[in-house]
């Protein structure tokens, strides 16, 4: 009779623990799971579908009067991405930023107006989600490689640190460099990725946003149409 007792409690026991447990696993992970984002593979948008990550920079040489661009083929060796920054809510940020492979990595050029004097964070962002005034839609850092915050030349940094882009006393950015992260395919590609322009310098230490401040300007990084590069 005791032993009856006992084991029916046991068995209470590890029911209650089991529902426990269940609705744990339910609750657990939350919103925060979201961060595992799933891997794009948009390189079949581009048609480049021969290209590898490991094709040859020589390839990809901009100019060399070979394009393709009248019949169609995207091939990534004459695609140029764009970033048409919109300003957020209550900023003034506007301008244009152009992404193509040259040799030694990706050259990223063009102008943004409307800044106060001075650095600003400049950040490929993890979504190309423009729907929030703020610019909060479009995420953090894009960090395929699940690297801390860091300055464009370190070694280990988000592919998306772009260090800081400096105003003059106009307001106005003029921007050219080459980064050896930026791909245009493959884990690291920036299409469709977010393009973040911030009111305060980036420290290019604290984690894991540089300390940015709050986020002025805003773009989506697109296609370009060759019309509109000539
Ligand atoms: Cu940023």
């Amino acid at each position: 009779m005791k032993s009856r007792l006992l084991t029916s409690s046991l068995i209470a026991i590890f029911a209650l623990a089991a529902a426990t447990t269940s609705s744990a696993a339910v609750n657990g992970p939350g919103p925060t799971s979201v961060k595992h984002h799933s891997k794009l593979d948009l390189s079949a948008l581009l048609g480049n579908d021969k290209d590898t990550e490991s094709s040859s920079p020589a390839d990809a040489t901009p100019g060399d009067g070979h394009s393709h661009a009248d019949h169609g083929d995207d091939s990534s060796a004459d695609v140029v991405f764009i970033a048409v920054i919109s300003p957020t809510a209550g900023n003034e940020a506007a301008g244009t930023i152009y992404f193509q492979k040259v040799e030694g990595g990706m050259k990223v050029w063009g102008t943004i107006e409307g800044l106060t004097p001075g650095d600003h964070g400049f950040h490929v962002h993890q979504y190309g989600d423009v729907s929030a005034a703020d610019g909060t839609s479009a995420g953090g850092h894009f960090n395929p490689q699940s690297q801390p915050h860091a300055g464009p030349d370190d070694a280990h940094r988000h592919v998306g640190d772009l260090g800081n882009i400096t105003a003059n006393e106009n307001g106005v950015a003029e921007i050219s460099f080459i980064d050896n992260e930026l791909s245009m395919e493959g884990k690291n590609s920036i299409l469709g990725r977010g393009l973040i322009v911030h009111a305060d310098a980036d420290d290019l230490t604290s984690q894991p946003t540089g300390a940015a401040g709050p986020r002025v300007g805003m773009a989506v990084i697109g296609v370009a149409n060759p019309k509109d590069l000539q």
